[in-house]
């Protein structure tokens, strides 16, 4: 039977930090859906439709990688598509309380679907959606931190407002 698992973010935008995630999540399960759903904290710069794009754009090299987006819940998307596994990326112990609740919540709500972390590449321990905003919003250097069409996109974003 295929292993099949999802990643779910907000990836707004997604950055290399996510992108080394799903690389090493792909070579692991037969298949990864990267889903992008709504995290109700979070006000996001880029539409649905921007974010699932510039995915399916800088994942297209990885041919286990499915890009998707959701309106609901995660382990309602995660059965849908047959998936058994959450993947996770953890950068420090500062993420281990938010993933610690949101992990067990998942299981209240879905007890089939385990969640596995992948701990992320010390390069991109500090990485964040938000960090690159900020520092685009700026217009500092971004392009060792995001995938060049995102960086492009961030631009695009900053020149618009
Ligand atoms: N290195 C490694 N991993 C990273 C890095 C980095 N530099 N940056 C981010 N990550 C990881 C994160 O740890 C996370 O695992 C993943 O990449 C995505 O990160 P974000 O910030 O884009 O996504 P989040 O944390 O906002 O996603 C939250 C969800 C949208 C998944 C969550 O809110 C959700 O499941 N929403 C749907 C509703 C639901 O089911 N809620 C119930 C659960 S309580």
């Amino acid at each position: 039977m295929a292993s099949i698992a999802v990643c779910p973010g907000s990836f707004d935008p997604i950055t290399y930090g996510h992108l080394d995630i799903i690389t090493r999540g792909a070579k692991v399960f037969d298949e990864v859906f990267v889903v992008v759903l709504s995290n109700s904290s979070k006000k996001p710069l880029f539409s649905v439709e921007e974010r699932t794009e510039m995915i399916r754009e800088v994942t297209k090299h990885l041919p286990n990688v499915k890009v998707d987006s959701f309106q609901g819940l995660l382990v309602d998307y995660a059965s849908s598509v047959g998936a058994s596994a959450i993947i996770r990326g953890l950068r420090a112990v500062s993420d281990f309380e938010y993933e610690m609740q949101i992990t067990s919540m998942n299981r209240v709500l879905n007890d089939q679907i385990e969640t596995f972390f992948i701990m992320t590449n010390s390069q991109y321990s500090f990485l964040s959606s938000s960090i690159v905003k900020e520092v685009a919003k700026y217009k500092g250097k971004i392009s060792e931190l995001v995938p060049p069409l995102v960086e492009k996109a961030l631009m695009e974003k900053n020149t618009v407002k």
